[in-house]
């Protein structure tokens, strides 16, 4: 590579053998030279976006006087954007002295257990692409709670706080959630709806999913698990599927060990390879994700679900960790020893899950797809977004899985469609 100055009349930019800039106070162009053009032919620059390569040589021709040469340049740029890299990670995934990402605690949780009143008006605040948000929105759609919460849906914003957009309901995919507007207090985005909090003020994350209390103006709730425990078994009285019970109290106990073993390695162990800020933090999340599929792919060899033939609150947590799995989190996350559809039984197990009444409609893929791959800049700098891989098309998850064959009682799911 060669650097060229223009005119010493003009704005010096650097050009390599395959660029030319030039720009002068009153006509600016750029020259794209290649084998097929000639240097005569010229672009006007105002039509182009900023080419970075040009930027940076910019930069460095007017701090050093020259282009650097490739290999200091290659390590400046390495040393800056790795020091980048570092900070803007320490800000989006808090992590330990070894490079261990560390899930920030949720602040709102409900414990003791939320009473209803006779004037409680809930609403819930979700966004699509979150794997917590989305454990919400299956169990409200499966106890037929949509009208008793009903929901805001946030979209992820340039700065990757969610915002609310007011979306023509021409565009809209009326068999899909979409985001769109907030329909409980007409905020522009999420944090303004957490400042409205009457008690106490909030300036700490603003998460979703966040079940809010309209007539107070309180967050009841901002921790997922206890949000679908609390939709399962606390509002029986007015949802139309209150003979559901995705947490029997016979099944409590295992329900509580394969939670206590998915969210840390599957749930969790997504995020901890892919916000990992050491090789080894890395190995150690990697290694502890695919040992416990491979455990959970051989379990469900004999058993239709997690804990035997009931669909519980632990399959909805595993599901919307398995639904991101090869979109996002196998590309994005470098969970990349194995695809999920590779897993024939796991793989099994997501288009049951997928194909009972309601589900279908919470799986937004392009929204999931944009939410990651556009948001989590320090992942993925150029916010390119890669084709969906075709195993998650919809009418691969609607294939046949024939594992009703695997239950003892052959119990198909009643879910009473509104
Ligand atoms: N432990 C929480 C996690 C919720 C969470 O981290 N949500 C993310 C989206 S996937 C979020 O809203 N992040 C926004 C932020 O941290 O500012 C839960 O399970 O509800």
């Amino acid at each position: 590579m060669s650097s060229v100055f223009l005119s010493s009349s003009q704005f010096p930019i650097f050009c390599n053998t395959t660029t030319a800039v030039s720009a002068t106070k009153s006509h600016r162009f750029a020259c794209q030279v290649s084998p097929r053009m000639s240097m005569n032919q010229t672009t006007p620059l105002d039509q182009q976006s900023p080419n970075p390569k040009t930027f940076l040589s910019t930069i460095t021709t007017l701090l050093w006087g020259k282009s650097l040469p490739p290999g200091l340049l290659i390590s400046t740029v390495r040393t800056t954007w790795n020091s980048t890299w570092q900070l803007m990670m320490s800000q989006l995934a808090p992590s330990d002295s070894s490079g261990r990402y560390t899930r920030p605690a949720s602040k709102f949780r409900l414990n003791p257990p939320f009473t209803l009143q006779n004037s409680t008006i809930l609403h819930l605040y979700v966004g699509l692409p979150c794997p917590w948000a989305h454990r919400t929105l299956i169990v409200r759609a499966l106890k037929g709670l949509e009208d008793v919460v009903p929901i805001s849906i946030a979209g992820p914003g340039q700065d990757g706080s969610w915002e609310f957009k007011d979306i023509p309901i021409s565009n809209k995919d009326r068999n899909i959630l979409v985001p769109g507007k907030d329909n409980a207090n007409g905020c522009r985005n999420l944090k303004s709806v957490y400042g409205l909090k009457r008690s106490g003020g909030y300036s700490g994350r603003a998460t979703v999913p966040m079940l809010w209390d309209v007539e107070k103006k309180e967050v009841v709730c901002n921790e997922s698990y206890d949000i679908i425990e609390f939709f399962n078994s606390g509002l029986n009285g007015l949802a139309r599927n209150p003979g559901l019970d995705l947490s029997p109290r016979e099944l409590k106990g295992k329900i509580g060990e394969w939670n206590g073993v998915i969210y840390p390695n599957i749930n969790n162990g997504v995020y901890r390879c892919g916000f990992a800020q050491s090789q080894d933090a890395y190995d150690s999340a990697v290694n502890g994700l695919f040992t416990t599929l491979e455990v959970v792919e051989d379990h469900l060899t004999t058993s239709r679900y997690l804990c035997g033939d009931t669909l519980t609150l632990a399959d909805v947590c595993l599901f919307t960790t398995l639904i991101r799995f090869d979109a996002v989190y196998n590309v994005l996350f470098k969970c990349t020893k194995k695809k999920l559809i590779e897993y024939p039984n796991l793989h099994g197990y997501l288009r049951d899950i997928y194909q009972m009444p309601k589900v279908a409609e919470t799986c937004n893929f392009s929204a999931i797809m944009d939410g990651y791959y556009k948001v989590l800049f320090p992942l993925n700098p150029g916010s390119i977004c890669p084709v969906m891989p075709s195993g998650c098309e919809h009418e691969v998850l609607n294939t046949s899985h024939n594992r009703e064959s695997l239950s003892s009682v052959n119990k198909t799911m009643h879910v009473s469609v509104a």
